[in-house]
């Protein structure tokens, strides 16, 4: 009796071994690269967000980790009134209320919900360095115009802030703006300046940095001078995030 594998089982098994790997490999949860981060930009050493994250995005996030945002657990964000105010059942679903595009960006998020989606989608929150190298230094090779490689702009919008998403009449915008609907900016990004306030990594006690701005606020918010220190456990209607990852 020989005790060499006849053909055509061998066949047969590595058809099975094959069938049984790619049911394991499609039950698999989603590589990083599946989860958004492949629309991120390389800026000089990292890659990050073209636009704030969206509300599609952070929603595919709570559904993976199997919970409801802070916001919506504790009935709605807040908004500046006579003080904080909670709106009850604004969340990154109804920012102001209203049911949110899927392409809207999240707000209502709060820094340890930023920190841990960027962990989840294979990267992380920007520190200051990082996310002011991405905004106001133009780092593309061959950059469309006006934007010149090597020159720092003093806002994410190149040399004015003409083209974002602030306070007042001067754009089309009453609230937020949905991802990537102002102009591009330097390294080609969407909202670096307004729309959303973005949590960035940079810790002061309980609180963090945000950097950028947001449609409650003027162009002064938006240049490198203008971050600002917020809670880390508050989750507001104009504070959002988007994160860095390795180089591609
Ligand atoms: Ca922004």
């Amino acid at each position: 009796m020989h005790r060499s594998t006849h053909p055509s089982v061998a066949c047969a098994w590595q058809a099975l071994l094959g069938a049984v790997l790619g049911a394991v490999l499609g039950a698999a949860p989603a590589r990083a690269a599946d989860r958004g981060a492949a629309d991120a930009v390389p800026v000089g050493a990292f890659r990050i967000d073209r636009t704030e994250v969206t509300v599609a995005r952070f929603d595919a996030f709570l559904k993976a980790v199997g919970r409801r945002s802070t916001a919506e657990v504790e009935g709605g964000g807040y908004e500046w009134g006579a003080g904080w105010e909670r709106r009850p059942g604004w969340t990154h679903r109804a920012p102001s209320g209203k049911p949110a595009r899927p392409d809207d960006p999240a707000a209502h998020v709060s820094w340890f919900e930023a920190t841990e989606f960027c962990a989840w989608a294979g990267g992380r929150l920007p520190d200051r360095d990082t996310w002011a190298e991405a905004a106001y230094v133009e780092r593309r090779a061959r950059p469309p115009a006006p934007f010149v490689t090597g020159r720092s702009y003093p806002y994410p919008t190149g040399d004015t802030p003409e083209g974002a998403n602030l306070s007042g009449a001067g754009d089309r915008f009453e609230r937020h703006a949905p991802a990537g609907s102002t102009a591009a900016g330097v390294n080609g990004l969407h909202e670096m300046a307004g729309n959303l306030w973005e949590w960035l990594a940079d810790a002061r006690g309980e609180d963090r940095l945000t950097a950028g701005g947001s449609w409650w606020y003027g162009a002064a918010q938006t240049q490198a001078s203008g971050m600002q220190w917020k809670p880390a456990r508050f989750f507001a209607v104009y504070v959002g995030f988007r994160c860095v990852y390795p180089p591609g």
